[in-house]
């Protein structure tokens, strides 16, 4: 069946504390600019908006935000990924379908884990689809950067490196073989083993080239599907091709056309098994008068329904004619 949820709660999470760069800060009220809201109401979807979580930098701040350390930066993240664990496991319990709008990627880390939260004592798989051009499973040791928007898969997936000042009852655990990295053309050296090692599945841009959309998608769905999971997906804007999404920080060329992403937001929508998703790393400072922001608004309505014949139109089945 397709997705009706009861209620669509957007929830901003107003931070580039993961990132290099900055502006992603500005990404939910971007979001919210170019019609989020607006677009499902139109589809005659029930929404809610809670406005946006941020970190209070309580008390005089001398400090640029740019001048942070990265130490300082790790502190501001982990304490906002609780919040966002926290308020997201509200929304879940209450029966409603949670659009974290972001921010960095590094806010998946709270996202993921209040998904894993809500499923655990349900004992209800959590599957993850991370539509990105980067694979985000860089731990301390390994990444090249430091900069946590590029490790939050690995410490969902409980990798060692991570030290105790990372963890708390707020964090949930995923099983890297549930995770489905999807639009990669980025991956580091260390990275790419981690991954291998791990049995997450990576459906690169090389595979999607010689695949397609649909049978990959598929193939993610089925899964899924298999294992009665709750999916979420976690959409960073920078899986697009930059041609058409230039509002990101840290962009990639070669990426999924404007057909290709609507197809895998269409596709997820007939599936019925999208429970929670996330819109991330989208940076209005970089962005080209909205373009991206309104790109990801008509994403997320194909994930919603809308379709080019109406909804009633239902799934695509093709008729052979013998
Ligand atoms: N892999 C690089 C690092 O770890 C860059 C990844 C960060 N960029 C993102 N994540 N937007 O998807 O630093
Ligand atoms: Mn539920
Ligand atoms: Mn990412
Ligand atoms: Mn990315």
């Amino acid at each position: 069946p397709p997705i009706r949820p009861r209620r669509i709660d957007f929830i901003g999470v107003a931070t580039a504390s993961g990132a290099s760069v900055r502006g992603c800060g500005m990404g939910p009220e971007a979001l919210r600019v170019a019609g989020m809201l607006e677009a499902l109401i139109d589809l005659e979807l029930d929404v809610a908006d809670h406005g946006d979580l941020r970190n209070s930098h309580a008390g005089l701040s001398t400090t640029p935000l740019s001048w942070r350390t990265v130490e300082q930066r790790k502190g501001d993240v982990l304490e906002l990924a609780q919040q966002v664990s926290d308020a997201g496991l509200g929304i879940l319990d209450a029966g409603h379908f949670p659009v974290f709008l972001g921010g960095d990627h590094s806010i998946a880390i709270g996202t993921v884990s209040a998904v894993a939260r809500h499923c655990l004592p349900k004992q209800r798989p959590v599957h993850v689809l991370w539509v990105d051009a980067h694979a985000d499973y860089n731990t301390p040791e390994t990444s090249p950067s430091g900069n946590l928007h590029g490790m939050p898969l690995a410490l969902l997936c409980g990798e060692k490196e991570f030290d105790a000042s990372y963890r708390g009852d707020w964090l949930g655990r995923i099983d890297p073989r549930n995770v489905t990295v999807f639009g990669a053309r980025s991956v580091d050296r260390e990275e790419r083993k981690l991954v291998q090692a791990r049995g997450v599945e990576v459906i690169d841009m090389r595979k999607l080239d010689q695949l397609g959309i649909v049978a990959t998608m598929q193939h993610v769905i089925d899964k899924a599907k298999a294992d009665g999971a709750h999916l979420h997906v976690s959409f960073d804007v920078d899986s697009v091709d930059p041609s058409i999404a230039p509002g990101g920080g840290t962009l990639v060329p070669g990426g999924l056309s404007y057909r290709e992403a609507h197809l895998v937001m269409e596709m997820l929508h007939d599936s019925g098994l999208v429970g929670s998703l996330d819109v991330v790393e989208l940076n209005p400072f970089l962005d080209h008068g909205g373009k991206t922001a309104t790109l990801m608004v008509d994403l997320v309505a194909s994930l919603f329904g809308r379709s080019i014949m109406g909804e009633e139109a239902g799934p695509v089945e093709f008729v052979t004619q013998d």
